[in-house]
């Protein structure tokens, strides 16, 4: 699949005054800093859609960017910065959970793991949370270009092994970069695969 178009619609802080044209989409979710933004702009070849910066913790609300006027991307904040006061880490929490536990038409959720680090349990408490809920979701492994493919063989095969304490059937992973758009046309074919199914 190819994006044609790709706009920025929405900033919400909270999922009820999310756009309400029934469209599938699709979020993307993880640490602080582990790419979010960027794949987003990776896959739109659009490095300006979603704000991006070395510092963690740029993104703060839930966006909507419309593809092909046909389903949308959400990109969302990170979770894990430690430079954060209690009473944001609630706000927070309170507007991604609502956000996952409410939103009717996610059609999948793109959980962005660092593929240069071990697991952390961050990650795998969220993704627990998300499975325990019924919410369909992927892993995405970004920055592989900053490691050989064994590292990151290394680094994939560890956290599948961490998943597979909690979870019997593994969910689908992506391997990726956004610097060299590895892992692209995987991505974005399986958006139109489960576009399609929902067609
Ligand atoms: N080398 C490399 N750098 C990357 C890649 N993806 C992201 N980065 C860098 O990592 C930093 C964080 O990227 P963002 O896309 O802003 O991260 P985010 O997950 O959206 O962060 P928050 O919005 O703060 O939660 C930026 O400096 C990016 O240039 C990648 O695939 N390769
Ligand atoms: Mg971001």
């Amino acid at each position: 699949m190819e994006i044609k178009t790709a706009s920025f619609v929405v900033s919400n802080s909270d999922y009820r005054k999310c756009p309400d044209t029934g469209l599938p989409e699709y979020a993307f979710i993880g640490r602080s800093n582990v790419g979010k933004s960027s794949l987003i702009n990776m896959l739109t070849r659009n490095k300006g859609l979603a704000k991006t910066s070395v510092q963690p913790g740029k993104t703060q609300l839930i966006n909507h960017f419309l593809m092909n006027g046909a389903w949308y991307i959400v990109d969302l904040p990170g979770y894990g910065f430690a430079r954060v006061s209690k009473k944001s880490r609630a706000a927070w929490q309170k507007m991604i959970s609502d956000y996952f536990l409410h939103r009717e038409t996610l059609a999948n959720t793109f959980v962005l793991v660092d593929s240069r680090i071990p697991p952390q349990q961050i990650d795998l408490d969220f993704i627990n949370f998300l499975g325990g809920n019924g919410v369909p979701l992927s892993i995405v492994f970004t920055k592989v270009d900053k490691q050989n493919q064994r590292e990151t063989a290394r680094n994939v095969n560890t956290f599948k092994k961490a998943l597979a304490e909690t979870w019997e059937e593994m969910p689908l992973m992506f391997i990726t970069s956004s610097a060299t758009g590895f892992g692209r046309e995987k991505l974005l074919d399986f958006i139109d695969s489960v576009n399609a199914s929902l067609a």
